[in-house]
């Protein structure tokens, strides 16, 4: 058959009218997140009534406000200082702000329109990622639409048809713009919950940097990172996690890491991971874990009952991302004796001393005393003060504190105080001949 002009153009309407109703089909068994028919509308829906606020450690929900049956929401890109710790500040790019941006929520079956301003001095994009939106509202730069230029504000808008853990990160130079902070968490509630309620709903960012020590400019450059975050704050500064014994505890892990995966661990608890971004996992198909895996573009929700009151470290496992501004490529002086070497230099250089014959741990707090100057901005290998000595971890973490009572003005409750005999201590003369250990007897085979 010669294909006319006509008969084209009527192949191409055909085409047109059968592709909704194929897409919709395909897109309910693709995303097993996605639990609200097309055309099914829901009014808007509101914090306290629909759900429940999810709780971002040292970051904020961004406000929003109902006109004509639509969630409308204002993202504002633009340059922002920001802490990450006590001691260094970075100039980043932010939202509204804040590094990283307000955490979004809203309910499935919302109508959702979110207004983006670029303040930056470069185009920008925002993709919301994980969720399955029109193709044109997909915010990749040049593929979905042209960037947002400076001074531009761009609209989006969609109706939510999912429910989980999301981000929103710029898609325009990702690797200059993400490694500057443009990005920030996205809850989509589901409207019709089912299972056991959170008690505490927490979310975590999860991010890296390279901050050059004394530097305020993270590196978009780098591919080794120095300062590993939650919510954009690393350890001494991340605030804890709360809860009573027996409640349960929810947390959403989402990793937007330009190079890394995050093996993250708790203590005292063991977690089932009950969903990712693609949606909830089946009852039947959940797993147990006392560290789960968040990949780089990827969500992890897991949740457990809090039953083992105590000061619990939460904390990625790759132990270089529990450190503050490590320094790479130095030479490994573990087992050398220094003392020589100190007292040559230290004749020509006050202050010289050589680090790292003992390891690492004692440099956070000779920082801390002043014994060894730093740059200013800086926070090298610095951890914290403990109530049982200095704590020699940064970065990735942060303390999951469970009581039995918290104070009800939801401030933090302090160190917690073990119950007599249940805390490691020196062993005891008589404990050790009791059980025929000898400290000084040559090793075993
Ligand atoms: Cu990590």
């Amino acid at each position: 058959m010669k294909l006319s002009r006509r008969n084209a153009l009527l192949a191409g309407a055909t085409g047109l009218a059968a592709a909704p109703l194929l897409a919709a089909s395909a897109a309910a068994q693709a995303n097993p997140a996605r639990t609200m028919r097309d055309g099914e509308s829901a009014p808007p829906g509101v914090a306290g009534r629909d759900y429940r606020p999810v709780i971002t450690p040292d970051g904020a929900a961004l406000p929003y406000r109902i006109q004509g049956g639509v969630k409308i929401f204002h993202l504002v890109a633009e340059e922002v200082e920001h802490e990450f710790a006590p001691g260094l500040v970075g100039r980043c790019w932010g939202y509204n702000g804040r590094v990283h941006g307000p955490t979004i929520e809203a309910v499935e079956g919302d109508r959702l329109r979110i207004y983006v301003t670029n303040r930056l001095p470069a185009p920008t994009t925002v993709h919301w990622h994980g969720l399955v939106v029109p193709s044109g509202m997909d915010g990749v730069g040049g593929i979905s639409q042209p960037s947002i230029r400076p001074g531009e504000t761009f609209v989006y808008e969609w109706t939510l048809r999912q429910h989980g853990t999301f981000m929103y990160h710029s898609h325009h130079d990702e690797m200059t713009q993400m490694a500057l902070g443009l990005m920030g968490l996205f809850i989509a509630h589901p409207r019709r919950p089912q299972g056991p309620r959170a008690d505490r709903d927490y979310a975590y960012l999860l991010s890296e940097w390279q901050m050059h020590p004394g530097a305020s400019r993270p590196d978009p450059n780098a591919m080794e990172f120095n300062l590993l975050t939650f919510n954009a704050r690393a350890y001494p500064g991340t605030s804890p996690m709360l809860a009573r014994t027996g409640e349960r505890v929810r947390i959403r892990l989402a990793n937007l890491s330009a190079m890394d995966h995050h093996p993250i661990h708790i203590h005292g608890h063991v977690m089932t991971v009950t969903e990712t971004d693609g949606g909830p996992i089946p009852q039947s198909a959940r797993w147990p874990e006392t560290t789960v895996l968040v990949p780089t573009g990827s969500s992890r929700t897991v949740e457990f009952i809090a039953d083992n009151p105590g000061d619990w470290a939460f904390h990625c496992h790759m132990t270089h991302h529990v450190m503050n501004q490590m320094g790479h490529g130095i030479p490994n002086m573990t087992g050398v004796n220094a003392r020589r070497i100190d007292r040559a230099v230290g004749a020509i250089l006050p202050h010289y001393m050589t680090m790292g014959h003992d390891g690492m741990g004692d440099m956070g707090p000779h920082v801390e005393s002043g014994h060894m100057p730093v740059p200013g901005n800086s926070l090298p290998m610095v951890g914290a003060q403990g109530p049982h000595g200095y704590v020699t971890m940064g970065g990735m973490v942060t303390l999951l504190k469970v009581r039995n009572r918290l104070p009800a003005d939801g401030s933090h409750p302090g160190w917690y105080d073990d119950p007599p005999g249940t805390r490691a201590r020196i062993a005891r003369a008589e404990e050790l001949t009791r059980d025929g250990v000898d400290p000084a007897a040559p090793p075993r085979p």
